[in-house]
């Protein structure tokens, strides 16, 4: 594998969405940073000889033809999208990766029997719609017109609208992957956790993923004047939902033991302002678990407790249920050969769990599915700060041509 073209794509993909004064990338789902991020993505396909296509939603899908291309393929890939002011690795290093397997295939003339095909998906990050991972959800048959419907952004437009309006294809049921259309899917990521820095290790080969329970909550209580509104007389938004956060905090730490995390990411008090009690909040919590089951009873506390401190306060509180995406387990077989490819380049490695969510939680539903992820430093993400070395991005794209080699052989089953 060539580590300086990897570089080198890295820092052109990164040149999509990137903000000088914080160092941050941002290319939101569909906004034009990243449309243009997936048009260059499509045009180094061609490059490797791939036959590219865009589906309906925006992913973008390249194919390798194999020895026999009436076996099913072997697809590899991650998104392309970020949240706002995000990293430079996370998603980008799968997409980067699978095509360097494909560079590795053909520079080193490895005909597979079974095709391959990469992919970059879009819309992955929560961070437009609070719903994550939709490009995967839609090839899998997961996301309906209709639900692109209900689903609006911050400027209030729906997510239909614009994919219907990008018409970067027409709707077409050969977007959509049923169970038997894949031999396997394989992603790259960086473990956007401390653990592997931590455990000194090379390589993560992920067993499970854990998956979000959301909620919007909308308080309302009492505008009025902050110098004239004597305490006991007030209906503040902000302080019941500063209770409320806390108390979100509280819940997940005493399971904490489970695995549990739960997080109030976004605020967003009215009409905030000095001078005015905040009579109106808008916030969002994340709850995430491994297990349905515990993260479940998590869930219910929350909605308890919310009901509990809005009605002491006062407070009429608006509860949506934003969802709740399935824990997958992912497939044991891929990860043995992982881990077989890990021995023979004398990596190390531990098998663990994904505390984030993949578009990997979608494939599994339709194939056999497995991840590989690198340390990343100090295990942050979503912050510009997210930062990897070279050294484990090659490590890390080694693993995968080594786990695609061996999954694209048609005497290996999985
Ligand atoms: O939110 C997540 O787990 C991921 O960044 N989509
Ligand atoms: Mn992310
Ligand atoms: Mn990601």
């Amino acid at each position: 594998m060539n580590i300086d073209t990897v570089m080198n794509h890295l820092n052109t993909f990164n040149n999509y969405g990137y903000d000088e004064e914080t160092g941050g990338i941002n290319r939101i789902a569909f906004r034009h940073a990243e449309r243009l991020a997936a048009l260059k993505f499509s045009m180094l396909c061609q490059e490797a000889g791939l036959e590219v296509h865009f589906d309906y939603f925006g992913n973008v899908i390249a194919r390798r033809k194999g020895k026999d291309n009436t076996l099913p393929p072997v697809m590899l890939g991650s998104h392309i999208d970020t949240v706002k002011d995000g990293g430079r690795y996370d998603g980008l290093l799968g997409v980067v990766g699978a095509l360097q397997v494909i560079q590795h295939l053909n520079e080193h003339q490895i005909a597979t029997d079974h095709p391959i095909e990469i992919v970059a998906f879009t819309c992955e990050e929560s961070a437009r719609f609070n719903k994550s991972t939709l490009g995967s959800k839609y090839i899998t048959g997961n996301l309906s017109a209709e639900d692109m419907k209900k689903l609006t952004d911050d400027r209030g437009k729906t997510l239909f609208h614009l994919v219907d309006t990008l018409k970067q294809s027409m709707p077409s049921e050969n977007d959509f992957y049923h169970k038997g259309d894949l031999k396997a899917y394989l992603e790259l990521h960086i473990e956007q956790g401390p653990i592997l820095q931590n455990k000194h290790k090379d390589i993560g080969i992920v067993t499970h993923i854990a998956a979000p329970h959301r909620y919007k909550l909308k308080l309302t209580g009492e505008t009025s004047h902050s110098g004239s509104t004597p305490m006991p007389m007030r209906k503040d938004a902000l302080t019941a939902a500063s209770e409320i956060a806390l108390q979100v905090e509280s819940i997940a730490q005493s399971h904490h033991q489970e695995g549990i995390v739960a997080t109030v990411g976004y605020v967003q008090p009215f009409p905030n302002m000095m001078n005015a009690i905040p009579g109106e909040v808008k916030m969002l919590i994340d709850v995430r678990g491994k297990e349905a089951e515990s993260r479940e009873q998590v869930a219910s506390e929350i909605e308890q407790a919310i009901k509990t401190i809005t009605e002491r306060r006062n407070i009429e509180a608006d509860l949506e249920d934003l969802g709740a995406d399935t824990p997958v387990s992912l497939n044991p077989q891929i990860a043995n050969i992982t881990e077989e490819v890990c021995e023979e380049l004398d990596y190390s490695y531990r098998f663990m769990f994904s505390g984030a969510g993949h578009d990997a939680m979608n494939m599994a539903l339709i194939c056999p599915a497995s991840m590989i992820f690198i340390p990343c430093k100090d295990g942050v993400s979503h912050s510009p700060k997210e930062s990897v070395e070279v050294s484990e991005i090659e490590k890390g794209i080694q693993t995968l041509i080594g786990t695609t080699i061996e999954l694209a052989k048609k005497d290996v089953t999985v």
